[in-house]
């Protein structure tokens, strides 16, 4: 039934086998789509060569150095999507960052660079790359990003990134009223704690995941599989009425007083 086979479908956000990006990468495969992925660009090519090594199994069309506060390099990603495809089926934009010492103590501490900073990176990213997709996805298309339910309500250290997640979900809404006359659906997946490079190096995400793991419904934590299988739902025909929505991968938690 969910069947991508024929869809191109680029991944930004791989850093390593435990993000998330990874996860929804290997899902698409799966479901027969033709990836793309970026690399984060640093001087010492770190994650060019891991990431180069990771997806090679995937035998991805491209394999694109993304920075998303470079303008230039934005540009030129779209571009060499736009020759090798022409059209662009599925974007998923998974991938976020705030200056890890304003990710505790006090929210009111965040100076004005950092918090610009991590909107810039964590929300406005997502807008910039509907505008650069837009043109890519004339006839329809899904794009499906991250966020934490620290966007809607007050998580202990989210801090600014809980304020980013905000502006990203309200990204969603707008986009999705913006691109749904094209066919194309904006939707967000909101997972719960997953162990991955951008969680670990926060304090207290095992106390997050033990306490998921007494409270949500299904009493454990959500592994990087299911958020990839949630989006590749959203990115099929299967959930062609769906635009704008956020959908809780979270084992329920959301749902608990
Ligand atoms: P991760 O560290 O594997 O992924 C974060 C990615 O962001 C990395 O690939 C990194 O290269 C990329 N990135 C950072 N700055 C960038 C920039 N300037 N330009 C381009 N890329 C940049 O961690 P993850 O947990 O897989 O995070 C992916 C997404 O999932 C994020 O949006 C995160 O907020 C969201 N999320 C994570 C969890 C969790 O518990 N891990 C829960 C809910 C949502
Ligand atoms: C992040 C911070 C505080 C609490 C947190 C998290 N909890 C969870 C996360 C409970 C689950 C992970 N998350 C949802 C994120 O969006 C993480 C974003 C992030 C993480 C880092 C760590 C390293 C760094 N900058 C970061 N920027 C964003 O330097």
């Amino acid at each position: 039934m969910l069947d991508l086979t024929g869809k191109n479908a680029f991944v930004t956000g791989i850093a390593n086998n435990r993000s998330i990006a990874w996860g929804i990468a290997q899902q698409l495969h799966k479901a027969g789509a033709n990836l793309g992925v970026n690399y984060l660009p640093d001087e010492k090519g770190r994650y060019e060569k891991k990431v180069k090594q990771l997806v090679e199994p995937l035998n991805p069309d491209l394999i694109l150095p993304c920075d998303v506060q470079d303008d230039a390099l934005m540009e030129e990603m779209f571009k060499a999507i736009a020759d090798k495809w022409g059209k662009l089926d599925i974007l998923i934009h998974c991938l976020a960052f705030a200056d890890k010492e304003y990710l505790m103590g006090d929210y009111s501490s965040v100076p004005r660079d950092a918090f610009n900073k991590s909107l810039d990176i964590s929300a406005y990213s997502l807008t910039h790359f509907a505008r650069l997709a837009k043109p890519l996805m004339p006839e329809g298309g899904s794009i499906v990003t991250l966020s934490y339910i620290g966007g809607v309500k007050v998580m202990p250290n989210y801090n600014v990134m809980g304020v980013a997640k905000s502006a990203l979900e309200m990204s969603v809404r707008y986009l999705a009223s913006e691109l749904g006359p094209q066919n194309v659906r904006v939707n967000g997946i909101s997972a719960g704690p997953i162990r991955t490079l951008a969680s670990s190096a926060v304090g207290g995400i095992l106390d997050m995941i033990r306490q998921m793991e007494e409270v949500a419904p299904l009493r454990r934590t959500v592994t990087q599989e299911e958020v990839g299988n949630t989006a590749a739902f959203l990115c099929s025909d299967l959930a062609s009425g769906i635009t704008g929505q956020i959908i809780y991968v979270d084992a329920g938690y959301e749902i608990m007083g």
